[in-house]
C-alpha cells in the first residue's frame, strides 16, 4: 500500500496579501516543497468558488463562516501560491464550485477517496490551509474514508479566529483519531 501527501489550498487568497489571508500561509511553502519532493503521489485541493457563493459576505464575520469573497474561479486569488511546486503528475481536487454548497473538505463530492484507493493508497499526510477549516475538514473526511490520516502540524497555519482555534481543531483531530506530526517524522518515500 502506498501513502499520498494532500496539499490542501495553498492559493493566493489564502495567502498574505489575498483575500482571506492566514497569517504565515506563505511560511509553509518551503515545508511542503520539501515533502512534495519526496511523495510518489500528490494531491491538490483548491477552493474554487464561483462569484456568488453562498459563504461570501459583505460583512463577513468568520466565527460565523461567512467569509469575504475569496478564490473565485478564473482569477488570481484561485491561483496555487507561485512558490508551490505544483506537479506535472498531481492530482488536482476543486471544491465549493456550487454556488449553494459550502465544502471544506478535499473528499466532499470530488471522488477524492477513490481516486486514491484506485492509485493503492492506505495513508494520508496533510498540509496547507487552513488548519481550523479545510485542512480540519479534510483530515476528518480523510479518517471516515478509511485512511490513516496524518496532519503535519508545522506544514499548516491557520485563520485562529478567536485565537485559540487552531490548538482547538488539533485537539479535535487527536480525540477522532488523526495523528498529528511534524515534517521531520515522515520518513523518505522508501518506507
Ligand atoms: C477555507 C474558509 C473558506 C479553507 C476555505 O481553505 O480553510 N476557509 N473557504
Ligand atoms: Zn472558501
Amino acid at each position: 500500500m502506498k501513502r499520498a501527501l494532500i496539499v490542501v489550498d495553498l492559493q493566493n487568497d489564502f495567502c498574505p496579501g489575498g483575500a482571506l489571508g492566514v497569517a504565515g500561509g506563505d511560511e509553509i511553502i518551503p515545508v511542503i516543497n520539501r515533502l512534495i519532493n519526496s511523495f510518489e503521489i500528490v494531491v491538490y485541493t483548491r477552493d474554487r468558488h464561483p462569484e456568488n457563493h453562498v459563504s461570501f459576505a459583505e460583512n463577513p464575520q468568520f466565527t460565523d463562516k461567512s467569509w469575504p469573497p475569496h478564490c473565485v474561479d478564473s482569477t488570481p486569488g484561485a491561483d496555487f501560491h507561485p512558490d508551490l511546486l505544483v506537479r506535472t503528475d498531481g492530482i488536482i481536487v476543486d471544491k465549493g464550485t456550487d454556488p449553494e454548497v459550502e465544502a471544506y473538505s478535499g473528499f466532499q463530492d470530488t471522488g477524492l477517496a477513490e481516486k486514491l484507493r484506485a492509485r493503492q493508497v492506505d495513508t494520508v499526510y496533510i498540509t496547507g490551509l487552513a488548519t481550523d477549516y479545510c485542512v480540519k475538514a479534510t483530515a476528518l473526511d480523510a479518517l471516515k474514508a478509511g485512511f490513516r490520516t496524518f496532519v503535519v502540524a508545522n506544514a499548516c497555519r491557520g485563520v485562529d479566529s478567536p485565537p485559540g482555534t487552531v490548538e482547538k481543531a488539533l485537539s479535535e483531530l487527536r480525540e477522532a483519531g488523526v495523528e498529528i506530526i511534524t515534517d521531520d517524522e515522515i520518513g523518505s518515500s522508501a518506507e
